[in-house]
């Protein structure tokens, strides 16, 4: 008689950016929630799901909706797993429980079939700037994230909006090169945390890397922003794949 093997199926996606603004892409992502990433066995969001997250108390219907959908997935089985990213780091217990899911911390370590892997957002690899890395140790700080969510809603949602016009002009005043991350800042993470794959989003920049590292040669998987048109990274025991929503 033939073995039944349980087949292991992670996913992984990050740079969604939903908001009002796209609703194409929240479309794309429920279709991806309702067919590919069910049966998977992990599902996991490695950053800016949205745009822009103001607090778990935030009754957003576009938020809302895709907590719906993440709950619904979690519910036929899938370990449904989110790391903050830069846009939609004020994600709290309330988060976990209405997506029936877990927060993870950046960065992270998984066992992937049987191999250690480095999840990441990205954004504390781009040393460059430096700019962006001051903003992020005051913002990252809990006391600031305690006074911000203690915040009324509109206070938070202007102070949203005011953070994410100052985000664009910086983005459009900073050289490329700075916006992407450093090599060297690459190298140090995967060595501190003893793994030679990496997985990451942020950077909008779709690719595989090599790295030499001091323990031999490593592999960076940047995954792909969506829009309409998303893509997942597919991890089984037959290999690591990139695969566009159908
Ligand atoms: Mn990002």
């Amino acid at each position: 008689m033939m073995a039944r093997i349980a087949l292991v199926r992670h996913l992984f996606v990050s740079d969604l950016h939903l908001d009002s603004s796209t609703p194409a892409t929240i479309e794309a992502f429920s279709r991806f929630l309702e067919g590919e990433a069910r049966g998977a066995t992990s599902l996991h969001i490695l950053g800016d799901l949205f745009e822009i997250w103001i607090g778990d108390d935030d009754p957003n219907p576009v938020c809302n909706r895709v907590c719906v959908a993440l709950r619904a997935l979690s519910d036929a089985g899938v370990a449904v797993y989110v790391m903050q990213g830069n846009r939609d780091f004020l994600y709290g217990e309330a988060f976990e429980r209405r997506i029936g899911g877990t927060l993870i911390s950046d960065p992270s370590v998984v066992t992937l079939v049987g191999e250690r892997v480095l999840l990441t957002h990205g954004d504390l690899m781009c040393t460059g700037d430096t700019a962006y890395q001051e903003l992020r140790t005051i913002v990252r700080d809990p006391r600031f994230r305690d006074r911000v969510l203690k915040l009324p809603m509109d206070a938070r949602q202007i102070l949203a909006n005011a953070t994410r016009a100052g985000s664009k002009v910086h983005t459009r005043a900073t050289a490329a090169t700075i916006m992407d991350v450093t090599p060297s800042a690459v190298i140090a993470a995967l060595e501190a945390s003893g793994t030679r794959k990496m997985i990451h989003g942020h950077t909008h920049r779709p690719a595989e890397h090599r790295h030499i590292t001091r323990d031999g040669n490593a592999e960076r998987v940047v995954l792909s922003a969506w829009d309409e048109a998303g893509e997942y990274l597919e991890v089984t025991a037959d290999g690591w794949q990139r695969r566009k929503i159908a």
